[in-house]
Formats: C-alpha cells, structure tokens, sequence
C-alpha cells in the first residue's frame, strides 16, 4: 500500500517532514489527488497531548514575540514572503495535486500569500493608535494597540493556503503567534507552508511563532475553539462549521472572525458592456470549479438582452466542457471538486433544480471514471424566477440564470439569499451603479460589491469578508488587521490637577 511521493516532495521537505509517510497506519490521514482519486501521501494528526503541546509552546513564544518591535517582526515576515516567493511553482503545484486547482490558479494562490505579506511587511511600521483632545486641560486621550495572544486559524480546502497567510502574515506583525487547524482535505499543503513560515522565523531567531495542529473537530477543532488561551478564532468554512465555532467561542466571550459561505450574484444590466461580463461570469462561475465561498452561483440578467446574452453564455459554457482534465496540463480550465462527497451534493442540486421547473441549458452530469470531475452547469430559473435551490450554497460549478426587469427588482432578488458575501453588476450608467452602491445601504447587502469586476478574485489591499450569514468578519487588507490587537484607551494628566470628566465634582 506504500506510494512514491511526487518529486516535489523533495524539493518542498515533504518526503523528511517527520509527519509525512509513504504507508497508512493508526493516526494517520490520507491525502489523495482529486484528479486520479489515487492516494499522494499520509500524515500523521495530532493528538490530545500533542495539541496540548503546541498550544503551551504557542503561548508560551507569544510572550517572547510580542516583545520583538513590530518593525522587526515586519523583517521576519518580510522573510517569509521572500520563501513563498522561492517556493512558489512547487507549493502552486501541491495545492494543484491536493485540491485540484489548475496550475495558473495553484500558483494565483501563492502568489496572494506573497501579496499579503508585502501588505503586512508595510503595516509592521504603522498600526496607528489615535490621539484625541481631551475634554481636561493637561490630559491627553490616546490609545494603542497591543498583541493578543496565540490565534487560532482554521480554514478551509478551496484556498488551503492563501486564507491561513491572510490571518497568519497580519497575527505575525501585530505580535501575535498562530495555531493553525487546515482542512484535512488539504493536510499536505498545511504541512509545507506551516514548515517554510517556521523556519524563516526561526532563522532569524524566532522560533515557535508559527504552529499547526492537525485532526478530527471532536479531537482538535472542538478544543482549539473552547480553548481559553486562545483569545481569537478565525474560521474560514461553511455557514453550519461558523454557526457551531462562533456559539462555542462566543461562550467563552472570546473573540471570532467568521467567513463563511456566499451565494454570490451578478447582475447584467441591459446597457453593460456584454464580452466583459460574460468573460467574469464564465471565470466567476466556472473558476476553481466553483468552489471558492466568491464563486458567481447565480446571476440576473436584464430581459431585454436576456435572450443573446444567455445564448452566448450557453456557447462559452459548451466550450468549457472540452477543457476539464489534469489540472496541472497547459490548456486545462476546470479541474475536479474536491472529494466524491461533493460530487453527490452536486448531482443533489442538479437534481432538485430539475424537480423545480430550472432548465438545464449546459452539463448536469458527473463525468464518471477515475477523479471527481462535475461538469460546469448552467441552469434557466423558470419564468417566474422560483428556484428554491438557488438560495443554497452548492460548492460546486453551477450557475443558476435569472431575469427581471428593473433594477429595484435585481437588486432585492440577489438580497434575497441568506448569505452575504460577494456581488457584482455590469453597467455602463452611473445611476444604475450607484443604485447598487448606494450610501444609504440600500443596494448590495454583500461585504463586496463590484462595478464592472465579477464576484471573484479579490485583491489582498481591501477587506475581505460579507455580512449575513456570511459571519461579518473581515481579513486580509485595509484594517482587518484590527482584529488581531487589542485596544487600549489611556487617559494622561499632565498637569497634576485632580478634575474629573463630565464636570463631576467629587470634593
Ligand atoms: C475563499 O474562497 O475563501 O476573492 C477566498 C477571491 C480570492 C479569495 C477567495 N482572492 O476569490
């Protein structure tokens, strides 16, 4: 039953990484290439005196390198960024073997973890506090942000290393060390990032900073989240996965980041600019095979061009069928989902859509044989637009075709899901994108809203995130960074004199 490890092993440590093994055994996890369905390598997971291990060290590092000056924790990551950037072909490679992604996306997805590092390495010299005029004279109101402790990141399969590297680069330069839980769908690519982040940081005399544990949520998730010593848990997963974390945390009053899943829409306006908004959702949609939480799922396209749009839609999807495969050939644009699990729940969705009037106008099949290849599937709403299934997030590529008539009309159907995450509209009128955009909140509900962009492939500079029971957490860029601090509020009297706020006398 042993198996040859890929030659990249080598040259990413993998085939001496003392938790990687050639032969199944008691403990230990199998990772099998979703492509073939033949098994890469087994890894060992962790156990209750090994987690307890970990999290002690992480704890214990984070009173060491809170210490270290957060410009020079911006020299450690600024490291790290450097190595991913080294390791880039190889590790886009290993999340190509281990999840499927196509090669250009495999190796997208390092290059957002070198991105994000960039970003942190800069934010090492600000993390601003604020001063504001006291109401006293010779006081001064401030406050500072300080370190929070170990943080735990839990994420997810469909980006399995760029999603641990938003929370991970950020906890590193605001002093914090990392507990990381991966998907066990991906337990390989953990192991390789999680070891290239350790050894930059301990080549320049920071060891420990960087941690994973690995296994089954009734063995580690389950403690890591009630785990007292660990004052954040960002979890990056499905709706039901951050509903479970965020009531186990919160009963702890710790701290949360949630992004979870998205129901994602683009709307197609009758003056948008068709090419452009037909190349987004064909990648929106058929992108990763449709299992980023950022996939398009469905979109609403204006009646009056309703009918050639959706023709050309149909072509370009037809084209996509001849381009599924190896993920790792030139040419391939849809590789498998992840697991024979998904398959079923995408054969499931296809099958409701069908039971509820939806007309299958592309793919709908399983391809069958050896791997987890789906077809990219496009699904017609009935006339009346009532397809219940297209209120459920299917991690999988199909996209389910609206119409309507009005903006106001677009804009309440695409509200109209639980989740909140991401959304897009394609317009060349001002009115129409500010409608979508509106101040007063009355467009997007989504923690991203796109003009002319579509759903996916966001930049690492904004905050990333969606509202609903999307979880409203925020990573990555602009001031996600806040979460990973703690705020203190410090009144200074200068002056010597006793007076209190709000003109309280107390003689
Ligand atoms: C995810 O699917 O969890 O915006 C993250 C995107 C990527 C990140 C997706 N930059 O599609």
């Amino acid at each position: 039953m042993a198996v040859n490890f890929p030659p990249l092993f080598s040259r990413l440590g993998l085939d001496r990484h003392p938790r990687v093994f050639a032969q199944p055994g008691e403990g230990r996890v199998l990772s099998d290439n979703p492509a073939t369905g033949e098994v890469i390598a087994y890894v060992s997971l962790d156990t209750p005196e090994t987690y307890e291990r970990e999290v002690a060290g992480a704890a214990e590092a984070f009173t060491k390198w809170r210490s270290v000056p957060a410009p020079v924790r911006g020299q450690v990551v600024r490291a790290i960024g450097e190595a991913f950037r080294t390791h880039k072909r190889d590790l886009g490679e290993l999340v190509s073997l281990e999840v499927g992604k196509i090669r250009a996306e495999g190796a997208g997805e390092i290059q957002e973890i070198v991105d994000i590092a960039e970003f942190a390495v800069g934010l090492s010299r600000q993390l601003p506090g604020q001063v504001f005029p006291s109401e006293r004279a010779k006081h001064r109101l401030m406050e500072q942000w300080l370190p929070l402790g170990p943080v735990g990141v839990i994420s997810a399969f469909n980006f399995p290393a760029a999603v641990w590297a938003w929370n991970a680069m950020l906890a590193g330069i605001c002093g914090d060390t990392v507990i990381w839980k991966p998907s066990l769908l991906a337990p390989l690519t953990a192991l390789a990032c999680n070891a290239i982040a350790e050894k930059a940081a301990a080549d320049l005399g920071h060891p420990g900073v960087f941690r994973l544990v690995m296994g089954e949520d009734p063995i580690i998730g389950e403690r890591l989240v009630a785990d007292k010593r660990v004052p954040l848990i960002s979890a990056t997963g499905s709706c039901r996965m951050g509903r479970r974390v965020g009531q186990a945390v919160a009963a702890r009053l710790g701290r949360c980041l949630l992004e979870l899943g998205g129901n994602n829409a683009v709307i197609v306006h009758e003056d948008a600019d068709q090419e452009l908004a037909l190349r987004a959702v064909v990648f929106g949609a058929v992108g990763t095979a449709g299992q980023r939480c950022t996939t398009t799922r469905r979109i609403f396209v204006h009646e009056k061009i309703a009918e050639r749009f959706v023709e050309r839609l149909t072509a370009a999807y037809r084209s996509t069928l001849g381009r599924m495969g190896d993920p790792l050939k030139d040419g391939t644009l849809v590789g498998p989902l992840v697991s024979r699990m998904a398959v079923e729940q995408f054969q499931d969705a296809v099958k409701a859509a069908r039971a509820q009037g939806g007309q299958v106008l592309v793919g709908g099949e399983a391809a069958g044989g050896k791997g987890y290849f789906v077809q990219p599937t496009l699904i017609r709403a009935p006339r009346d637009n009532r397809l219940p299934i297209a209120s459920h997030e299917t991690f999988a590529p199909i996209l389910y075709v609206f119409t309507y008539a009005d903006i106001d009309q677009a804009i309440a159907m695409q509200n109209s899901v639980d989740q909140g995450l991401s959304s897009a509209i394609f317009t060349d009128s001002i009115r129409v994108s500010e409608r979508f955009l509106n101040p007063d909140g009355s467009g997007s509900d989504c923690g991203l809203a796109n003009v002319n962009c579509g759903t996916s492939g966001a930049e690492i500079g904004g905050a990333f995130g969606g509202e609903k029971d999307t979880g409203g957490g925020r990573e990555s860029g602009s001031d996600s960074w806040k979460a990973y601090m703690r705020r203190q509020t410090s009144a200074i009297n200068f002056g010597g004199g006793f007076e209190l706020a709000q003109g309280i006398t107390f003689e």
